[in-house]
């Protein structure tokens, strides 16, 4: 913002507009690769899939199956952040298995990082894996996965308790990686089936801290909407935009709104709501997802939300709730955008573009967070 101001006080709307529309792009360039490895048969495939938000039997999701199924790294876009890759690697664990001529043979150093998935005991072949990815200078992050068949076996048991079992899959990994030298092991625990339930808020939380700054927000944006932790996170990282694109629409100024002494680009504001509704899966494609799993019309799903736009994005609409976004409140609401205003001060009629813009995003984004939520709800009690 503060690189903007010179442009801005110069009236040089077209840098402005050319560095905003320069930065958002190279954010959606950002590359993000995840290297999926493990024994055969642990769940990799199901994993993938579950993190770009498919089901096993999805058109476009990884073949799982109860026989040796993966046989070379296979590449696995995210369907809708495509340089979020996900690489589906070949099963480890026969008994000669050498991590280090593995490893080579998917190009570990073309990985952001790695994801180990162990079903069962932990076994050397993990160690010998995780050690030689650490030795490789790569980072990775341990997984357990099918916890529910974990927990069924051990629940007929008289001295089941579900903590215990949870708690002791968990220590005889660490103690595993430990063994093998690893200083400060984390296992998560995860089910297929259960996505959200177990330690995955704890699995995307760690990999967000760890990557570097540029990275997180595609990670985030790419995270399957299993969690109100997650949806938050999404949440916050829209918002960090909403500053840049309101300039960007003031800048570009196209449409008066009625009623308002504003012009903005309504077709820039258009474009940012259809990624809130992507990110948020509550475009078209991904409500009929929604619909086979939950077995309610994509209509029924649509009345159970609020956002005025859940009929589509179109010019109307937003100059409606552009025109309720009126600037006193947003002066009141929304406290950041003060700390802007010296900035687009200048912009003619900027200060008001700017900040009707930004109500008016922050508006429709906590609406579309809010319409999220129940879609999950829905979905959470489908699963139960
Ligand atoms: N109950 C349960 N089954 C799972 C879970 N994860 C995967 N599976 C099942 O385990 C089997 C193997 O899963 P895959 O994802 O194909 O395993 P993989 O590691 O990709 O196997 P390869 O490609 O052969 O190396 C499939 O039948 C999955 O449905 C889980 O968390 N719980
Ligand atoms: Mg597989």
């Amino acid at each position: 913002m503060e690189n903007l101001k010179e442009f801005v006080s110069t009236q040089n709307f077209s840098s402005v507009i050319n560095k905003i529309k320069q930065c958002l792009k190279q954010q959606d360039l950002v590359e993000l690769n995840i290297g999926v490895t493990g024994e055969s048969g642990s769940g990799k495939s199901s994993f993938v899939n579950a993190i770009r938000g498919l089901g096993d039997d999805d058109e476009g999701s990884a073949e799982t199956g109860v026989v040796e199924t993966t046989m070379k790294p296979e590449v696995y876009l995210h369907p809708k952040y495509k340089h979020v890759k996900l690489w589906d690697l070949p099963g480890i664990g026969t008994p000669n298995f050498k991590a280090e001529q593995y490893l080579t043979k998917v190009k570990f150093e073309s990985y952001d990082f790695f994801i180990i998935i162990a079903s069962d005991r932990f076994k050397q072949c993990h160690a010998t894996l995780a050690k030689d990815i650490e030795r490789m200078g790569k980072k990775f992050y341990f997984v357990r996965s099918k916890i529910d068949l974990s927990i069924s076996a051990e629940k007929n048991k008289k001295s089941f308790v579900l903590e215990k079992t949870l708690d002791s899959i968990q220590k005889d990994c660490e103690n595993g990686l430990r063994k093998a030298g690893i200083e400060e092991p984390v296992v998560f625990l995860i089910s297929r089936s259960e996505f959200g339930k177990y330690d995955f808020d704890k699995l995307h939380m760690r990999m967000e801290e760890e990557l570097p700054k540029h990275k997180r927000r595609v990670l985030l944006l790419s995270l399957p909407n299993i969690t109100k932790e997650i949806n938050e996170k999404k949440k916050k990282a829209l918002e960090e935009n909403i500053k840049y694109v309101a300039l960007l629409s003031a800048c570009a100024a196209a449409v008066p709104v009625p009623g308002l002494s504003i012009a903005v680009d309504l077709s820039i504001i258009a474009v940012e709501l259809k990624k809130y509704y992507s990110a948020f899966d509550l475009d078209d494609p991904s409500l009929q997802l929604i619909s086979e799993r939950s077995g309610k019309t994509v209509e029924e799903l649509k009345s159970l939300m609020k956002s005025p736009l859940r009929h589509g994005i179109n010019h109307p609409t937003i100059i409606a709730m552009l025109s309720n976004s009126v600037m006193a409140m947003v002066l009141h609401a929304a406290g950041y955008v003060l700390k802007y205003i010296p900035i687009i001060g200048s912009v003619a009629a900027g200060t008001t573009s700017f900040c009707t813009v930004t109500k008016m995003l922050k508006k429709a984004l906590n609406d579309i967070v809010e319409d999220a939520e129940q879609m999950l709800t829905v979905l959470l009690k489908t699963e139960v």
